[in-house]
């Protein structure tokens, strides 16, 4: 029987307001378990990391330039790489955050050979602490996770970086200056709303499925704000003019087809300004269709 194996990261650190934190809860609450054994999975969870609480640290480093809480951030994502890094290799890890600084370590904590990665989300996380507007790490992962930025960062999980060849964000949208030029220069594939518009969900799916054909495994980073906020307003970055919710579910459906996906994030559900659960009800549904749920 597959196996699928929860791992929570009620982190909030890498955002610049509360909530994310709340995340895990909401989505286990949103039926996750049945779902997934809806789906002829045996789903063991291994709880919550235990992760700081904002409350009990001083905010180091101050924006722009700064780097708020690295030193929680880091370990954090060090201890999730552990975690993931010792799981069997048939196992499907699904990773519930927090925010999405979270993804240093999960993705750290799969790669095994060459990895792919696909990484959904309205912003691109691609900021270094000289191009962030913010000084929130949840800004940088994906950088950090080609090699970019403070070392502290790149070199989670022995921070072996990802090639930008087998890298693919899809759904983008909000991308701060400084972000943008480092993000061309380092050669990942991009599509943004623009690209999804133009061309439409099936042709982007069948484009990021080609080009990760060669790698041997695949880490799908979904951060709920690639929706659009009408569809999923309990995120902490709302950005108009995202996926609609047929938009989300066929992405899903036609990675699922593809058959290649191997370990899952679902981040920056934030429960605080949710309605009644709805946006963490729609990131359950939307790891369904990626797990394989069909209609028919
Ligand atoms: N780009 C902004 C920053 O770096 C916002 C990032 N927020 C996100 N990313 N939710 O997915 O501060
Ligand atoms: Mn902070
Ligand atoms: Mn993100
Ligand atoms: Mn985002």
């Amino acid at each position: 029987m597959k196996q699928a194996v929860i791992v929570g990261v009620p982190m909030d650190l890498g955002a610049g307001r509360r909530g994310v934190d709340m995340g895990p809860s909401a989505i286990r609450y949103a039926r996750l378990h049945e779902a997934i054994r809806a789906l002829d999975y045996a789903v063991l969870d291994r709880g919550d990391l235990e992760v700081p609480v904002v409350e009990t640290l001083k905010k180091n480093g101050g924006a722009p330039g700064g780097l708020h809480h690295l030193e929680p951030i880091r370990s954090t994502c060090e201890a999730l790489a552990r975690e993931l890094s010792a799981l069997d290799d048939a196992a499907l890890p699904v990773v519930l955050g927090g925010d999405h600084s979270i993804s240093m370590g999960s993705v750290r904590g799969v790669q095994r050979g060459r990895t792919g990665l696909i990484w959904i989300d309205a912003h691109a996380d691609f900021n270094t602490p000289e191009t962030s507007p913010s000084g929130n790490i949840h800004g940088m992962p994906l950088a950090a996770l080609l090699g970019y930025g403070d070392e502290r960062l790149v070199r989670i999980g022995g921070g072996e970086p990802l090639e930008p060849q087998d890298v693919v964000l899809v759904g983008v949208r909000s991308v701060d200056p400084g972000e943008r030029e480092l993000l061309q220069r380092a050669g990942v594939t991009v599509y943004t709303m623009k690209e999804i518009d133009r061309m439409g969900v099936p042709t982007v799916a069948a484009n990021v499925v080609a080009q990760l054909e060669r790698v041997e495994r695949v880490h799908v980073s979904f951060d709920a704000d690639v929706l659009d906020p009408t569809v999923a307003p309990g995120v902490g970055t709302p950005v108009p003019g995202g996926l609609t919710y047929r938009e989300a579910h066929l992405l899903m459906e036609l990675l699922s087809d593809a058959g290649i996906v191997t370990s899952l994030d679902l981040v920056e559900v934030n429960p605080i300004l949710d309605e009644r659960n709805r946006t963490a009800e729609i990131v359950v549904e939307l790891a369904a269709s990626l797990l394989g749920k069909k209609i028919l």
